[in-house]
């Protein structure tokens, strides 16, 4: 068992990001049994849960003219526009049946602002709205954070980035996440965290 300074964050392991789901994520249900298998080694296990508005502005559906996966501009910068997902009560925003949600100490909900999508666990796309997550932690003494889960080059990037810049040691397990990979977005996300010093395993 690792120490009271570390803690297991278990990004968007839903039903809407695993294969069958709304933005299914490939061989998004393969990492389950190793997130679970992990999370024996933490005392502390936070999950993030993607928690739209059926009417959400990340939704292509909320643009005349627009599919999903076309680019839109929000006022605060560019948003990949995604099939309707993880919409607030649905069986698609639920976790992953298999898993182990008995073990989160906190779960956390983001993108339930209509105007705002979330992908980071720490701050929404405007990079300032915070989640309160930071302060969860470091009122817990919480330094080290383990990342896994989906999609790696969207939530589980933005999260790792935002957590590295606010001062946690920062290690995704690449083995326990999956990526959307579009246009790229998987090469820039390992760029992106490498450069902000969160360690991809
Ligand atoms: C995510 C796209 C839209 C994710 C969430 O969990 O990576 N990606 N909403
Ligand atoms: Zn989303």
């Amino acid at each position: 068992m690792r120490d009271a300074t570390e803690a297991l964050l278990v990004i968007d392991v839903q039903n809407d990001f695993c294969p069958g789901g709304a933005l299914a994520v490939p061989g998004g249900d393969e990492i389950v049994p190793g997130i679970n298998a992990l999370m024996g080694e933490f005392a502390s296990v936070i999950l993030t849960q993607d928690w739209h508005p059926a009417d959400h502005l990340s939704f292509a559906s909320q643009h005349a003219g627009k599919a999903p996966m076309e680019m839109t501009e929000m006022p605060y910068g560019p948003q990949v526009l995604w099939p309707d997902h993880c919409v607030q009560g649905s069986t698609g925003a639920e976790f992953h049946a298999d898993l182990n949600v008995t073990r989160a100490d906190l779960i956390i909900r983001k993108g339930f602002r209509r105007e705002i999508d979330s992908y980071s666990a720490f701050f929404e796309n405007d990079q300032t709205t915070p989640t309160g997550l930071k302060g969860y932690l470091k009122t817990r003494g919480i330094t080290h954070l383990t990342l896994v889960g989906l999609a790696t080059d969207f939530c589980v990037n933005f999260s790792a980035v935002d957590a590295a810049r606010l001062g946690f040691k920062v290690e995704v397990r690449g083995d326990l996440t999956r990526a959307i990979d579009l246009n790229g977005s998987l090469d820039a996300a390992k760029a992106g965290m490498a450069d902000a010093g969160a360690v991809l395993l």
